[in-house]
C-alpha cells in the first residue's frame, strides 16, 4: 500500500501512556450552509494504552453469534510498519465484529501501525481528532470523529483519518490466530485490537490528575462526549466540578466513577458502569477504562478494562459498552441475537470472522438522541486553544470503502495545526 503519512502528533510517551500534542483548529466559516454558529474545531486526541498482564487468565468471551452477520459500518484499514500477515488477518477479525455493532454511513478509516511501544503496553489507541459543533452533535461537546462522522452524516474532514492504533511490535509472544484459543504464554492480539479500536470510536475522556489537580476538558473548556455520563460516588456530574480542583482529582481517584447514561445501566442490568478509579491516578489507564476489578478476565464486559492478560481472548464489545456507545450517540446493531454474549470460559466458539468485503449494509438510522449536555461549569480558568496552521497529511492509499452517503462539501481546508503539546501527564506506574 501506499506510504502513509506519520501521524505527526503522536507523542510516544512517559511510561505506559501515549499522549498526542493538542491540536485546535478553527475553520472558519466552514460549513456556511449550516448556518453561522457551525464552526467546526478539532480538539486533542489523546492515546490510551492496553498493559499487558503476564498472568495467565485462559478465559474467553466469543461473540459467537456475530459469525456472519452483517456489517453496518464500512471500517478501513491503513497498515504501516512491517505487519505479519496473520497478524493483520487478526486485526482484520477484531474490526469485523466492530463493524457488524457500530452503525455508520461514513466509512471509517483506522491507521494500524506495528511498532515498537514502551514495555508492557500491548496497544494504544485513540480518534485521530475530535470535533465539536458540527451538526448533529451536541454543541459545545467534543466527539471522537468516527462518531463525529456518523452523527453529521458526512465525513467531516476527508482529508484526514479518524482512528489510530498502535500494536507493539517488541512483543515476541503475540498470539495471531482468530480461533480464540491462543496457547500458553502469549497475548490474543485480536482482543488488544478489539479494546484498541473501542477508545477510537468512543471511549475516551478527558479527565486528568496532576499534582493534585483534576482537570477535564484536554486543554480546552469544553468536555468530551465520554465526560458528560460521568459522576462521584455522590451523585455529583464531574464535569460539575471545577477543572483544575482539587475536587475533581478527589473524585477522579475516589474508587467510584459511575457512567449515567440510561442504556449503559440497562447493558449492566441495572448497574451504573463503573469507571476505573484509583488512587493514585494512573495516567492512560484510569478514566477512559472500565473497572479491572469490577470487571474482571472472562467477565462479558472486561473488553476496555486497562489490562489484558495472557490467554485472556474477549472478541466480543459486551452490553455494557454497547449501552455506553448508544448514549454517546452510535447506533448498534443488535443483530441476529438479542441477548448479549455470556461469559464463556469452556469451550472455544467459533470466531466471528465472516469473509467477503465488508460493504456496508446500511441500516435505517436509529434515532439515538444526544444527550443535553450537562452544565459546564462557568469556572473553567482554562484558556482556549490557541489554532495552529499546518498541513494535513490527507488521506492517500485509503482503499476507498464506497461511500454509502453523497459527499458533501467538506470544512475548508483548514491549514494543518502545529502540535501544541498537552501538559504532560506524570509517568505512569505501570502494571
Ligand atoms: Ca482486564
Ligand atoms: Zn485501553
Amino acid at each position: 500500500m501506499n506510504h502513509l503519512p506519520r501521524l505527526r502528533h503522536v507523542a510516544p510517551i512517559l511510561g505506559a501512556f501515549a499522549l498526542a500534542a493538542l491540536v485546535a483548529i478553527q475553520a472558519p466559516g466552514a460549513r456556511a450552509t449550516q448556518g453561522p454558529s457551525a464552526k467546526i474545531e478539532q480538539a486533542p486526541a489523546e492515546l490510551t494504552p492496553v498493559i499487558a498482564d503476564p498472568t495467565d487468565k485462559n478465559t474467553r468471551v466469543i461473540a459467537v453469534e456475530r459469525a456472519g452477520a452483517p456489517r453496518t459500518a464500512t471500517i478501513g484499514v491503513l497498515y504501516s510498519g512491517a505487519w505479519p500477515a496473520d497478524a493483520r488477518g487478526a486485526f482484520q477479525a477484531a474490526v469485523d465484529i466492530w463493524a457488524t455493532r457500530l452503525t455508520s454511513t461514513v466509512p471509517v478509516q483506522i491507521e494500524a501501525n506495528w511498532r515498537p511501544l514502551d514495555t508492557g503496553v500491548l496497544g494504544s489507541a485513540g480518534p485521530i481528532a475530535l470535533y465539536r459543533n458540527f451538526p448533529g452533535g451536541t454543541p459545545g461537546v467534543w466527539y471522537p470523529v468516527a462518531l463525529a462522522n456518523k452523527l453529521a452524516g458526512q465525513d467531516i474532514d476527508p482529508t484526514r483519518n479518524d482512528i489510530v492504533v498502535n500494536i507493539n511490535s517488541s512483543f515476541t509472544n503475540w498470539y495471531l490466530g482468530t480461533n480464540g484459543v491462543p496457547p500458553t504464554g502469549t497475548y490474543d492480539l485480536e482482543s488488544v485490537v478489539m479494546h484498541e479500536v473501542g477508545h477510537g470510536f468512543a471511549f475516551i475522556g478527558s479527565m486528568s490528575v496532576a499534582g493534585g489537580q483534576g482537570t477535564w476538558g484536554g486543554g480546552t473548556t469544553f468536555p468530551f462526549i465520554c465526560d458528560i455520563f460521568t459522576t462521584n460516588g455522590q451523585g455529583q456530574s464531574l464535569i460539575s466540578l471545577t477543572s483544575p480542583s482539587s475536587a475533581l482529582a478527589d473524585a477522579l481517584q475516589g474508587g467510584t466513577v459511575l457512567w449515567t447514561g440510561a442504556n449503559g445501566i440497562a447493558g449492566g442490568g441495572g448497574a451504573a458502569p463503573r469507571f476505573y478509579a484509583p488512587n493514585p491516578w494512573e495516567s492512560g489507564s484510569s478514566f477512559s477504562h472500565l473497572d479491572e476489578s469490577t470487571y474482571p478476565a472472562g467477565n462479558a464486559n472486561s473488553l476496555m478494562t486497562p489490562r489484558i492478560g495472557q490467554r485472556e481472548v474477549i472478541h466480543d464489545i459486551g452490553p455494557v459498552l454497547l449501552g455506553m456507545f448508544r448514549d454517546m450517540g452510535w447506533s448498534i446493531d443488535a443483530g441476529p441475537s438479542p441477548s448479549p454474549t455470556p461469559a464463556a470460559t469452556a469451550t472455544p466458539g467459533p470466531t466471528t470472522t465472516p469473509a467477503g468485503g465488508g460493504k456496508a449494509t446500511p441500516t435505517p438510522p436509529t434515532v439515538t438522541p444526544s444527550p443535553a449536555p450537562t452544565t459546564t461549569p462557568g469556572a473553567t480558568a482554562t484558556p482556549a486553544p490557541t489554532s495552529v496552521p499546518a498541513t494535513p497529511p490527507g488521506k492517500p492509499g485509503i482503499p476507498t470503502p464506497t461511500p454509502v452517503s453523497s459527499p458533501t462539501p467538506s470544512p475548508t481546508g483548514s491549514p494543518t495545526p502545529t502540535p501544541t503539546p498537552l501538559p504532560t501527564p506524570p509517568p505512569k506506574p505501570g502494571g
